[in-house]
């Protein structure tokens, strides 16, 4: 499919430093910060710094260098925040996945029980 990016969604303006965030970690290609909206005790959001609305979208055209470097996010974020008894990772995804910010973000929850959830 076809994707297409707006370049005024929130997470691209803090990206750009229009809007503050609370930065857990940042490499060359990705940007974690604490949710706004927290659902559980940690609740940070992993974010590219390119310009891709979505999981699928991330997946099939980031470079392995933005990938990789994404992936070194999510670790740092679970080693930073010592979610060691678990945790939930969630890429809401357009309209049937209720996701609100078109610039992909992955949801990383724990902290405590989460309980089950499917879907
Ligand atoms: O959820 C988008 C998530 O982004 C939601 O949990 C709130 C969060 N959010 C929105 N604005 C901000 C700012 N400014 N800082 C931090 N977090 C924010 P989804 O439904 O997956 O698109």
């Amino acid at each position: 499919m076809e994707f297409s990016y707006d370049d005024q969604n929130i997470f691209a303006r803090i990206l750009r430093g229009e809007i503050p965030n609370k930065t857990v970690f940042e490499n060359d290609h990705a940007l974690a910060f604490h949710d706004i909206e927290p659902q559980a005790p940690v609740h940070v959001l992993v974010i590219p710094k390119g310009a891709y609305v979505s999981l699928d979208h991330f997946a099939g055209a980031a470079t392995p260098e933005e990938q990789a470097g994404f992936m070194q996010a999510v670790a740092e974020v679970c080693r930073i925040t010592g979610v060691d008894d678990g945790f939930r990772a969630i890429a809401n995804t357009r309209a049937h996945g209720v996701q609100d910010v078109p610039h992909f973000h992955l949801h990383i929850i724990g902290g405590r029980h989460l309980g089950r959830m499917l879907p």
